[in-house]
C-alpha cells in the first residue's frame, strides 16, 4: 500500500521504539550491506550504536571475504585486499588463483592476467571446475571442494622437503615458523592427494612454478574462503608465502579478491558486528574513547560486539524482534534460506531499504525507495585499498530518497537530532576524524584528493612530520597499527621520490592535521619494510587440515559447491529485472558431471532433485567435463524452486563465523514429469 514519506518513517520509528521499549535495545537489529558506500557503511554502524543502541548490527560482507580479513589480520596486523596495486599483477613471475573465477566475476581485471602471460608469467588456477578463468591458466588443479588447506600445506610441505625455504627471510621477517613447518611436514603429499585429489607430480608441478621465478602472488576468492574453516585455509595460503619469502617484497605478496561494489571500504566503517570506524575494534578501551569523542557520546555509552550475520538471522523472532535492513537479500543469498525466511516473517516489525523490491523487501512492514549508485554521490574503497569518489551521474526518480536521509529522518524521530547529516562529503569529514590512528586511517583523505590523484590508497594519516619518516615508537594500541602501516609511505611508495617525502616533512603546514589537505601520499604498496604487527613481523600460523562440517555418506553422497555466473549478481534482486542478462542466464541450473547424470539417468535440461539435510532444490541439469564427478555446481542467483542456498550448511567458521556456502552433502533424485 502506497504511503507518504512521514507516513513511512514514522510507522518505522514507532516500530522500533516499540520493540526498544518493551525488549531493550538489542531487540532491535540491524544488517547492512558491501554495496553501500563508506559514508552509508559509516552511518548505518553510528545509527546503531548512537541512536538504537543496539549491539545488534552486522552485514552481508561476512558472507563474502571475512575469512580472508581474519586470516591477514593474524598474519600481517592488517585486512586489505590486495596489498600491491593491480599493476603490479603483469610483472610479477607467477600468480596462484585460488578459488576465483575472476573471467566471470571481475572480467575487467582480466587483462591484468593476460598481460602477466604476455610477460612470460606463469598462471595457476585452483577450482574444482574448469571454469573460464581455469582455462586461461598454465596450470588447473582441481581439488574436492573444502580441501584447500590440505593442498596449501602439502605445497609447503615439498617447499620443505626440496630446500625452498627463504630462511634468511624467515629469521629476518616472521615469528612463528617452526610450529608452521611442524604442521606442514605433517601432511605428506601422499597423504594431500588422497584428500584433495590432486596428484604428486601437480603438487611438485605447482611448486616449481611458484617458486622458480624472483617475485609471485597468491590471490584468494571466495572457494577457499567460504568454508567452516576458511581463516585457517587463507592463513596456510599465507604460510606458503611467508615460507618463500613471497609477502612484503616488491611484485610478491598474499591478497584477497575483494567481492562487492564497495567490499573493501564497506567492511571498515562499523556495519561489522565487532568493529567501529577506521577497522578500529568495538572491545578496545582506546578506540571506544576516540570514536565516542568524535561522535560526542560517553565511551560507555556504546554497546559491545554483536552476533554475527547467520546468527543475527537466525536470532530473528527470538532475540531481535525488529530489524531494519539496508542492502541485502537475504532471503535468496543467506545460507539454509528456508530457515532464514521464517525467521524473517517472524519479526514483529521489519523495515528494508531497496532501490528494487526484493524477496526480502516483499516480506517487510515498510519498504523504502531508495537512490542508488549512479544516483548519488559517496565513497568507496576497492580491492587494491583505494578510496575512490563516485559522483551523482543521474537524478533519481521522483519521491526517492537516499539511504542517508533515511538514517537523518529516523534519528530524528528517534529523538537524535545532530550527527546524522545527508551530505556525503560531510560525513566524510567526520569519518576521516573516526578512523584517525585506527588500521584502515582516511583521516589525510578528502574527496578533493580522490578526485585529484585518482584514488589515494589507505593508510592515509594525516600525521605530524614524525610520523612520517618512522621516528613514531612504541609498541602496542592503534598509535603503534598506524607507524607500521603509514611508515613504509614514505620510504617505499614507488610513486613518491625521497625528496618528495622529505620536503612534505618539512612542510610547515603538514603539521595541521585537517587543512594542509596533501601531508601523506597514501600507501599503494604495504608491508615492503615491515608488517603492521607491534614487532613488524608477519606470523606464521600454525594450522592443520580438517574435514569440511558435513562429509558425504551414503545418505547424502555428493558434495554441493556454488557460485557465480557472469550475467546474474548475486541475489539477482537487480539483474533478474534486466531483459538481456535474463537472456544470457534465464535461471538457475545444477551442473553435474557425465558419470554422475547417467546414474541418475538424466539427459541435458533435465529437472535434477538436488536434496540435502536443509531442503531440497530443482533445476535442470547442466551436463559437462567440466566438473569433478563427485560434486555439482549450483549457481544462487535465484529464489524459489532452484534457490541454492535451500541447500547450503551454516556452519561457521569459528574466528570468521562465515558460513560453509562451498561444500555440504547432498544427494541427486531424478525428477518425472
Ligand atoms: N557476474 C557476477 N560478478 C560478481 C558477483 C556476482 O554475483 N555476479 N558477485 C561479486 C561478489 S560479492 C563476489 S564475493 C565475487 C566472487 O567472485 P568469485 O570468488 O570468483 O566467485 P564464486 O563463483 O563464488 O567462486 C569462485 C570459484 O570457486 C570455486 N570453488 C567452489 N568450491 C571451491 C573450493 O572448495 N575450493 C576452491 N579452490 N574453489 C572452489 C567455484 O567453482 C567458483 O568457480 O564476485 C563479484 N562479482
Ligand atoms: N550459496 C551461496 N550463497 C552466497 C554466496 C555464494 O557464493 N554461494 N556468496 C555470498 C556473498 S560473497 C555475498 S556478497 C552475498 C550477497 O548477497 P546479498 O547481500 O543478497 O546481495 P545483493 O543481491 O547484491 O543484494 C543487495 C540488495 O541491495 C540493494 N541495493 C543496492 N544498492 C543499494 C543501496 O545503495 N542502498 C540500499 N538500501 N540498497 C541497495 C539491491 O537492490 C539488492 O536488493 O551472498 C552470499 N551468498
Ligand atoms: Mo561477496
Amino acid at each position: 500500500m502506497p504511503a507518504s514519506w512521514d507516513e513511512a518513517l514514522d510507522r518505522i520509528a514507532e516500530g522500533l521504539r516499540r520493540t526498544r521499549a518493551e525488549y531493550g535495545p538489542d531487540g532491535v537489529g540491524v544488517f547492512g550491506g558491501g554495496g553501500l558506500t563508506n559514508e552509508k557503511a559509516y552511518t548505518l554502524g553510528k545509527f546503531a550504536r548512537v541512536v538504537l543502541g543496539t549491539s545488534q548490527i552486522d552485514y552481508n560482507g561476512r558472507f563474502c571475504m571475512s575469512s580472508a580479513a581474519a586470516a591477514g589480520i593474524k598474519a600481517f596486523g592488517l585486512d586489505r585486499g590486495l596489498p600491491f596495486p593491480l599493476e603490479d599483477i603483469p610483472k610479477t613471475g607467477c600468480v596462484i588463483l585460488v578459488g576465483s573465477n575472476l573471467a566471470e566475476t571481475m572480467p575487467p581485471s582480466l587483462r591484468f592476467f593476460n598481460e602477466l602471460k604476455e610477460n612470460g608469467g606463469t598462471l595457476i588456477v585452483i577450482d574444482p571446475r574448469r571454469t573460464k578463468t581455469a582455462e586461461q591458466a598454465d596450470l588447473h588443479l582441481a581439488p574436492r571442494p573444502g580441501t584447500d588447506l590440505a593442498l596449501a600445506l602439502g605445497l609447503l610441505h615439498l617447499v620443505i622437503a626440496e630446500g625452498r625455504v627463504d630462511e634468511e627471510y624467515v629469521q629476518e621477517r616472521t615469528v612463528g615458523w617452526e610450529d608452521a613447518r611442524a604442521a606442514a611436514m605433517a601432511h605428506w603429499p601422499e597423504y594431500v592427494e588422497r584428500i584433495t585429489g590432486v596428484s604428486v607430480p601437480e603438487l611438485r608441478e605447482t611448486v616449481r612454478m611458484f617458486c622458480e621465478p624472483e617475485s609471485a602472488m597468491v590471490l584468494t576468492a571466495r572457494g577457499p574462503e567460504q568454508q567452516s574453516k576458511g581463516t585457517d585455509t587463507v592463513g596456510a595460503w599465507i604460510n606458503l608465502c611467508l615460507a618463500t619469502g613471497r609477502a612484503g617484497r616488491p611484485l610478491s605478496g598474499y591478497g584477497c579478491l575483494t567481492g562487492q561494489g564497495n567490499g573493501q571500504g564497506g567492511r571498515e566503517h562499523g556495519q561489522k558486528a565487532d568493529q567501529l570506524p577506521g577497522y578500529r575494534k568495538l572491545d578496545d578501551p582506546a578506540a571506544r574513547r576516540h570514536v565516542a569523542e568524535v561522535w560526542g557520546v560517553d565511551p560507555d555509552s556504546l554497546p559491545g560486539p554483536g552476533r554475527s550475520a547467520y546468527e543475527l538471522l537466525d536470532a530473528l523472532g527470538t532475540d531481535i524482534k525488529s530489524l531494519l535492513l539496508m542492502a541485502s537479500n537475504p532471503v535468496v543469498s543467506a545460507p539454509r534460506a528456508a530457515h532464514v525466511e521464517e525467521r524473517i516473517k517472524a519479526l514483529d516489525f521489519l523495515a528494508v531499504c531497496d532501490v528494487v523490491l526484493s524477496e526480502t523487501a516483499a516480506l517487510a512492514d515498510v519498504v523504502l525507495p531508495v537512490t542508488q549508485w549512479a544516483e548519488e554521490t559517496g565513497t568507496t574503497t576497492n580491492l587494491e585499498g583505494r578510496v575512490l569518489l563516485r559522483r551523482q551521474a543521474v537524478t533519481p526518480p521522483d519521491g526517492v530518497r537516499s539511504d542517508l536521509e533515511v538514517l537523518h529522518e529516523l534519528a530524528a524521530r528517534l529523538g537524535v537530532e545532530k550527527g546524522f547529516p545527508t551530505d556525503p562529503e560531510e560525513i566524510f569529514e567526520e569519518l576521516r576524524r573516526a578512523s584517525a590512528g585506527g588500521p584502515a586511517d582516511y583521516s589525510g583523505i578528502t574527496y578533493r584528493r580522490i578526485v585529484e590523484e585518482n584514488g589515494v590508497f589507505w593508510p592515509c594519516p594525516a600525521v605530524e612530520p614524525e610520523g612520517l619518516t618512522g621516528a613514531e615508537g612504541g609498541a602496542g594500541g592503534p598509535g603503534a597499527q598506524r607507524s607500521a602501516a603509514g611508515r613504509p609511505a614514505s620510504t617505499q611508495d614507488a610513486t613518491a621520490s625521497a625528496e618528495e617525502s622529505a620536503a612534505r616533512a618539512e612542510d610547515p603546514t603538514a603539521s595541521t592535521v585537517d587543512t594542509a589537505g596533501r601531508v601523506h601520499p597514501g600507501t599503494p604498496r604495504l608491508f615492503l619494510d615491515r608488517f603492521a604487527t607491534p614487532d613488524g613481523r608477519a606470523r606464521f600460523v600454525p594450522v592443520s587440515h580438517r574435514a569440511i562440517a558435513e562429509e558425504p555418506d551414503d545418505e547424502y553422497p555428493v558434495l554441493l559447491t556454488t557460485g557465480r555466473v557472469v550475467a546474474q549478481y548475486q541475489s539477482g534482486a537487480q539483474t533478474r529485472r534486466v531483459a538481456e542478462l535474463n537472456a544470457a542466464a534465464p535461471g538457475p541450473f545444477v551442473e553435474l558431471h557425465p558419470r554422475l547424470a547417467a546414474r541418475l539417468g538424466a539427459a541435458e535440461g533435465d529437472p535434477v532433485a538436488v536434496v540435502s539435510r536443509r531442503g531440497r532444490a530443482v533445476a535442470p541439469a547442466r551436463i559437462t567435463n567440466a566438473i569433478r564427478p563427485d560434486t555439482v555446481f549450483m549457481p544462487f542467483h535465484w529464489p524459489g524452486e532452484g534457490r541454492a542456498n535451500s541447500l547450503t550448511n551454516p556452519a561457521l567458521d569459528p574466528t570468521s563465523r562465515m558460513p560453509e556456502f562451498k561444500a555440504c552433502a547432498v544427494r541427486l533424485e531424478a525428477v518425472r514429469p
